[in-house]
């Protein structure tokens, strides 16, 4: 996979040359640019915005750099790249998305500061390749740096060949069961006065594997009723319908 980032900071993305995406780079699975948004700004301050038509607080970041640079970083050969504009009025970042753009094999993030981009880029941008405007959450950051390493880190996991336990991925939360994860432990059996589950010693897989599955129910219902809500009822067994049970709103 192929990912260009275009950024005021550019220096904001320098974590994608470490750690995950360092290895998936050096493993040649991953194959990072970033392109500082000023390099296609003509006068001498170098200037990416202007304060917003129709008023308003803030400033407003200019089309015509975002044009030349997107025109440049996504003029190649074949297949065009998908555009992903991080922003918080796009389409929530979930798992089954990340998994979706873990199969492209070129992205683009556009990366935007202020109060935000022009929306003539995008709108631009969607007459000559695809283009998804995500947010990571329901809260606010001050540009969108941030939120393309999460999307990075979310999509480069997730490609073929780079966990070396895939069957870790199939485990996780927000991933096939749609339950939050059961909590994990290791050694030393007792700390601080608190001891390890005696279920897990149990060596017995299949009371081990029950073991999980309640506290991944439990979890889920405590802090996240509403993936409870969407789980399909035939993947409910009666132990699972007995212990959420427990959890239904008086
Ligand atoms: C891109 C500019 C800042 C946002 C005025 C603060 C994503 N989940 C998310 N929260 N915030 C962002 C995000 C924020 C951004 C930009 C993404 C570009 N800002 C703006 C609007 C209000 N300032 C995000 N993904």
């Amino acid at each position: 996979m192929r990912i260009d980032v275009v950024s005021i900071f550019p220096e904001y993305l320098a974590p994608l040359g470490l750690s995950l995406a360092g290895k998936a780079q050096a493993s040649g699975l991953l194959d990072v640019h970033v392109h500082d948004l000023r390099r296609w700004t003509h006068d001498r301050h170098h200037t990416v915005d202007d304060t917003p038509y129709g008023g308003g607080a803030g400033m407003v970041m200019k089309p015509e750099p975002w044009g030349e640079a997107l025109d440049e970083v996504t003029s190649a050969e074949g297949a065009g790249p998908l555009l992903v504009v991080p922003t918080p009025s796009g389409e929530p970042l979930t798992q089954r998305l990340a998994e979706e753009l873990s199969r492209e094999a070129w992205l683009v993030f556009a990366c935007g500061r202020y109060e935000g981009i022009d929306q003539r880029v995008v709108d631009d941008a969607a007459r000559r390749m695809r283009v998804r405007e995500i947010s990571i959450g329901d809260y606010v950051l001050n540009g969108g740096e941030v939120a393309a390493l999460v999307i990075v880190e979310a999509v480069v996991r997730l490609l073929p060949g780079f966990m070396g336990n895939p069957a870790s991925l199939a485990e996780e939360s927000h991933g096939g069961e749609g339950l939050l994860e059961y909590p994990v432990y290791t050694k030393p059996p007792s700390w601080r006065g608190l001891d390890v589950p005696e279920a897990l010693f149990s060596g017995h897989h299949a009371k081990i594997a029950r073991w999980r599955r309640d506290q991944a129910l439990r979890r889920t219902a405590e802090r996240r009723p509403d993936l409870v809500a969407r789980l399909p009822e035939e993947a409910l067994d009666d132990r699972d319908r007995e212990v959420l049970a427990d959890f239904v709103a008086d």
